[in-house]
This record gives C-alpha cells, sequence and structure tokens, in this order.
C-alpha cells in the first residue's frame, strides 16, 4: 500500500529534521531547501532506499531528480546503519527544543533561537507561558505586538490536538501489523480507531491482538520491542502504549480470541457510532461492550465483527461510514450504499508533466497510467499565473496538444486527454484564453492564491468560474494542507448549486496532504447531486500511486462508483465534458 514502506520514511524523517538543525544554525538557506526536498522526494518513492542503494548504489539516488552526490552519500549511509552523524554533530550546535518552537506560525529559526537561548523555552506550551507572563517582548526585535501574535498562534497550536496525516502514519501502523505477526504468538492482529475508518488524519494508532491470555505477556514485549520506539508510556498485563520516534502514539489492546471481532469494532469506533450501537443492543435487550454482545451472561456474539452486526439486525457497516451519520438506519433497512473502490477507478483526472512543475515528461507518466491499467489520464499542467509551478501559455498548451496527439495515435490502451489545471484569478476570470480553453478535452480550474478572501467575495469568485462554459472540473476545492494551510472559506452549498448547474464536477484530490473535497463535503457534494472526478495531482510517476487515498476520502463520504466520473469508460465520460455535453 504505502510503497517505500517505513523505512523511507524513517530516512525522510532524519533529513526533514537536519533541514530543521541547519534552518536554526543559520546555514544556507539552499541547502536547508535540498534536504527538504529530498525528504519529501523520499516519502512518494515507489521502494525502499535500501533496495534502490543495493540495486544501483548511490549513483541510483544521485539521479533522483534533486539529490546531488554528496545528499546522496548521506541517504545511503542512513539506510545502511540507520544514523546520520552529520544531523547528531550538527544537533549538538542548536539550542535543544527549538526545533519544537519552528511549528509556530511567526517563528523562524532566528526567533526559535533567541526564544530558546534567552528564556529557555523548548515547547510551544512554554511558550504560551512566557507570552502570557510579558516576558517575550523583551527580546531584541520582539516587542508587545508580536508577542501577543506568538501568543495567539501558540496558544491555538497547544489547544489543537497535533494529528497526522493518515499517509504518514500509514507505513508504521503496516510496519507494526508485520512486526506482531512475525515475532509474537498472536491469532489476529489489526490497526483499528480513526486508522481503520480511513480518517484523513489520526491522532494516534490504535494497534489490536486477539492472542491467548497466557500469551498476553509475550505480545506485550513484543510490541514494546518494536524499533522505531521513543519511549514506552505503559506497560500493562492487556494495554501498552508506545510512542514512536516519528511523534505518533500507538496504544495496544490484547483480548481473548473469543472477544475479537467486538473488541475490533469497540477499538474501530467512532465513539459516536460505538454509543449509537450500544444504545441498539440495549433496547433489544442485550448488552454490548468490548468482549462481546451478551443476552444476560451468555455471549451471543463477538468472535468476529460480521457475527456482531449480524446478531444485532444490521447489516456489515464499512470502517469508514462508521461516525453515526445516518450508517445504523441505513444498515438497519438494507440501504447502505455500495461504496465506490479502488478498481472502479479507470483513470486518473489531473496529474502534471516537466511542461510545468512536474518532475517526470509526458511520455513516462502516460507509460506509468497504461502500466497502472488505466484507460485515460488527464495530462492538467498549470497556467502562467502559477508562477512558481512555471506555469505554461496558449502555445505551450499548442505544443504539448502534438505530443498527446501523438501518443494517442500509438494506439495503445491508454488515451491522454489534452487539460490543463487553470489557475482561478483574483476576480473569478480564467487564466487562459477562451479558444485555448475551448480545445481542451478537460479543463480543471483551481484556487492557488489569495485563500483568505473574505467568505463572500470567494464565493463570488469560484461561481464566476464555475460559469465559464469550458470549465468541466473545480479542482482541490479549498486549497487546504493537511498539517499545513487551512482552505479557503467559501458558501459551499451555492458552489455546490452553481457546479450542478453548470454540469460541473468537484475533484476528489487523492494527494494525501490535500484530500480536497474532505468527507462531509463530499457528503454534501452527492446530497446536492453534483458528480465528482478523483485525481492525484502526481508531480511524479510514483505520486500516480496515490489514488487509493482519495478512493477512501470519497469512501467516507458515501460515494459509490456511479458518483464519480472516472469510474466510466472513456466514452462515458468525454459526454460528462464540455465538448461532449
Ligand atoms: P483519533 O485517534 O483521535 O484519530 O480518533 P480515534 O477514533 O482513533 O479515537 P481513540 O484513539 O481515542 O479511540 C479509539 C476508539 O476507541 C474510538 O474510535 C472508539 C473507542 N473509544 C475510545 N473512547 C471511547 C469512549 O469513551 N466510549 C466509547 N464508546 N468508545 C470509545
Ligand atoms: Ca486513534
Ligand atoms: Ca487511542
Ligand atoms: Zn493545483
Amino acid at each position: 500500500m504505502t510503497e517505500g514502506g517505513v523505512e523511507n520514511a524513517e530516512v525522510a524523517r532524519l533529513l526533514e529534521e537536519m533541514a530543521d538543525v541547519l534552518a536554526l544554525a543559520q546555514a544556507n538557506p539552499f541547502r536547508v531547501r535540498a534536504y527538504r526536498r529530498a525528504a519529501r522526494l523520499l516519502a512518494t518513492l515507489d521502494r525502499p532506499v535500501s533496495a534502490l542503494v543495493a540495486a544501483g548504489g548511490e549513483a541510483a539516488l544521485d539521479a533522483l531528480p534533486g539529490i546531488g552526490a554528496d545528499l546522496a552519500g548521506k541517504i545511503a549511509a542512513i539506510a545502511r546503519t540507520g544514523r546520520f552523524a552529520a544531523l547528531e554533530a550538527a544537533s549538538r550546535a542548536v539550542p535543544r527544543g527549538a526545533r519544537a518552537l519552528l511549528r509556530v506560525p511567526g517563528i523562524g529559526p532566528q526567533r526559535a533561537r533567541l526564544l530558546a537561548e534567552r528564556l529557555g523555552i523548548t515547547s510551544v506550551a512554554e511558550l504560551v507561558d512566557a507570552a502570557r507572563r510579558g516576558a517575550v517582548r523583551a527580546l531584541p526585535g520582539f516587542g508587545v505586538v508580536l508577542e501577543r501574535t506568538l501568543r495567539r498562534e501558540a496558544e491555538a497550536l497547544a489547544a489543537a490536538p497535533a494529528r497526522l496525516p493518515r499517509a504518514v502514519a500509514a507505513p508504521y501502523a503496516e510496519a507494526l501489523v508485520a512486526w506482531m505477526r512475525a515475532g509474537a504468538p498472536v491469532r489476529e492482529v489489526a490497526v483499528g480507531g480513526s486508522f481503520r475508518r480511513a480518517r484523513d488524519t489520526v491522532g494516534d494508532l490504535d494497534l489490536l491482538v486477539a492472542a491467548r491470555p497466557a500469551d498476553a505477556d509475550a505480545v506485550a514485549a513484543r510490541f514494546t520491542a518494536f524499533p522505531e520506539t521513543a519511549t514506552v508510556l505503559a506497560r500493562g498485563a492487556t494495554r501498552c502504549a508506545i510512542r514512536l520516534r516519528r511523534g505518533v502514539q500507538v496504544d495496544l489492546r490484547i483480548v481473548p480470541p473469543a472477544s475479537w471481532g467486538s473488541a475490533l469494532h469497540y477499538f474501530t469506533g467512532s465513539t459516536a457510532h460505538n454509543i449509537a450501537v450500544r444504545r441498539l443492543a440495549r433496547a433489544r435487550g442485550l448488552t454490548l461492550n468490548e468482549y462481546g454482545l451478551f443476552r444476560g451472561r451468555r455471549r451471543v456474539a463477538g468472535r468476529t465483527e460480521a457475527e456482531l452486526f449480524a446478531a444485532l439486525g444490521l447489516a456489515e457497516i464499512p470502517p469508514e461510514l462508521r461516525e453515526d451519520r445516518g450508517e445504523i438506519e441505513a444498515a438497519q433497512a438494507g440501504r447502505l450504499p455500495r461504496l465506490l473502490t479502488q478498481e472502479d477507478v479507470r483513470g486518473d483526472l489531473q496529474c502534471h508533466t516537466t511542461a510545468s512543475d512536474g518532475r517526470d515528461p509526458l511520455e513516462a507518466m502516460a507509460e506509468a497510467a497504461l502500466a497502472r491499467g488505466y484507460e485515460y489520464l488527464a495530462v492538467t499542467d498549470h497556467t502562467p499565473a502559477v508562477r512558481v509551478a512555471r506555469g505554461m501559455d496558449r502555445a505551450g498548451f499548442r505544443r504539448q496538444r502534438r505530443a498527446i496527439d501523438a501518443w494517442n495515435a500509438r494506439g495503445t490502451a491508454l488515451t491522454l486527454l489534452a487539460g490543463a489545471e487553470v489557475d482561478i484569478l483574483a476576480d473569478g476570470a480564467l487564466d487562459l484564453d477562451d479558444a485555448t480553453l475551448a480545445g481542451l478535452d478537460v479543463v480543471l480550474v483551481s484556487l492557488h492564491t489569495r485563500l483568505g478572501l473574505p467568505a463572500a467575495q470567494q464565493t463570488r469568485r469560484v461561481v464566476r468560474a464555475l460559469r465559464h462554459p469550458s470549465v468541466d472540473i473545480l479542482a482541490h476545492p479549498t486549497g487546504r494542507l493537511l498539517g499545513g494551510r487551512a482552505g479557503a472559506r467559501f458558501d459551499f452549498a451555492e458552489v455546490c448549486r452553481v457546479a450542478r448547474g453548470e454540469g460541473v464536477m468537484l475533484e476528489v484530490n487523492a494527494h494525501p496532504e490535500r484530500l480536497d473535497l474532505d468527507d462531509a463535503m463530499v457528503r454534501t457534494a452527492l446530497e446536492h447531486g453534483v458528480r465528482l472526478t478523483l485525481g492525484t495531482d502526481a508531480h511524479a510517476v510514483a505520486e500516480l500511486g496515490a489514488m487509493h487515498w482519495g478512493v477512501d476520502q470519497a469512501r467516507r463520504g458515501w460515494a459509490t462508483a456511479a458518483d464519480v466520473a472516472n469510474t466510466r469508460p472513456l466514452p462515458a465520460l468525454r459526454a460528462l465534458l464540455h465538448r461532449g455535453r
């Protein structure tokens, strides 16, 4: 599922840490950026770094875009030894804890150093304290206004529980399951909680094991010996908790095999779903807890989830729907949706090539989509307004159309669609001329700038863009980044009404840091009768593999295959696009 696995995630974590430490040490910004870029690249690599090095030596790393010989050597050494000597050395030169402060908006390396060195602040919570005491304003260059701003930002950060994108947690979840299977007397192992429900972010991981009571001790010992463990937080007979070096906490519960199904259901949650199901059980004269479903003291179900649902008179509810948003009523009535699956997806409707900010050329992207068994791939490079992405002008799109025609003339099983991801300008006009737009097979529009406009103004801007006759898809509708930027605010119901009226579709962007629309918005869009599309927004061949994250997000919004345009064969898809409408 997650291609590079825990190994690449760990190497990426160390490179990211090195970037922070170098920034704090006021090293050359280009070096800092090189580390960050390398970290992001590794996170999307389709195989473990060590496999790459084994096959092609350091040269295989050096060949990756943006990785030079020096960095290649360091990465290879990390992959070989699990250690990063240069990081250990560099860390000694920066104040302890200053790294934690870099997460606060408004705090760069210089301010972090001052706060750590002068005031001994090493965490966001300590920053809140110091700012409340008025101790921050006296630092050189700070003052009352900045102190107030930092206090507000730090308070917000301290109040919001730190959540990880699910994709960041996934390699650890998979490695934990494999680790337990390989070396402990377990009957069953699974990750429950928000991870199993496929929430876009997770607060922690909930690992569940079924084992004989006599084996519980051995299971706990194996768990706390997981190699990525930083701290053992709790070690009991049936519950343990560890914190991983990546910062994520993992809870373990050990249950007897006869309780596996009911425990898996309980620890999958959500809490709201659990409460509603328990109420339903009670109404039938039953008691439900993590050990089973009981009539009096007799256990009537609990060994499997399927058995539990059946005993409650419910169809089996997919984990993605377990939020008490109507799934229990639907399961009672036999009206659960048949959710979209990865196999339903026949093509990818957003990707970038070297013609704008992608890392791989058109032909390589097409070959990779063909190898994935897709029927079509929409090539949707950026338009000029997105300067950081080196967007294309009309001449560029004309040239690209010829390259696409040439590919399609080869008659492979994969058809390329000529598209664009057109920037929505500040006033809602589009960043490409009408004739070029009309000539494209598929037109995506999206917000990349001025996400902070007031909601009424943002709504007018988006609505104007959707009314353009050539527009097919509103891509990553809010522009949010998980763990980064909040998205644009606008009247989503109004946007859905206009989209429906204009035949415009809304994208569920599958990039694991976007997942935009979110689950609730997917549901709202479907209730408005709006059709969805899925696009990976791949900027490299390996990123075409991100589709499953988008599928999961759409499933959380109750989407079926019929709700998503790119489950259709090409002719049926074309009929939904502006030239076929
Ligand atoms: P997270 O970790 O914040 O992303 O969200 P979850 O859903 O994984 O929550 P977590 O880790 O606190 O607990 C895992 C599951 O355990 C949760 O989904 C349902 C169950 N659970 C936890 N606390 C309660 C509770 O107070 N009542 C009930 N009925 N179930 C609970
Ligand atoms: Ca959890
Ligand atoms: Ca938990
Ligand atoms: Zn974009």
